[in-house]
């Protein structure tokens, strides 16, 4: 099973959209709320090459970017073999 870490922060439409199609997918997904984190944005920003926005999404450590990059891997029928299904 992959790895899935994604950032996050309260009351975001694109990290609850990105939520429920992971959850969809039945996989384990770490969560990282940067709401209060100055910390975790600035790694956030670092690991998404520049982005700012919520949420940023890495799978195995591969940075896939936001709720629509996911959304367009699923449209796609590539995001299962990225998550190892
Ligand atoms: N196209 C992006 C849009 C993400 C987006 O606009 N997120 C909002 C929060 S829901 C955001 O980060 N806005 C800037 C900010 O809050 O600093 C995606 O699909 O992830």
């Amino acid at each position: 099973m992959a790895q899935v870490e994604i950032y996050t922060k309260a009351f975001c439409p694109y990290c609850a959209r990105a939520m429920n199609l992971l959850a969809s997918k039945d996989v384990a997904v770490e969560e990282t709320d940067i709401g209060m984190n100055t910390a975790k944005r600035g790694e956030m920003i670092e690991r998404a090459g520049g982005r700012t926005t919520v949420p940023q999404i890495f799978i195995d450590g591969t940075h896939v970017g936001g709720s629509d990059d996911l959304a367009a891997l699923e449209r796609a029928g590539k995001l299962d073999a990225l998550l190892g299904r």
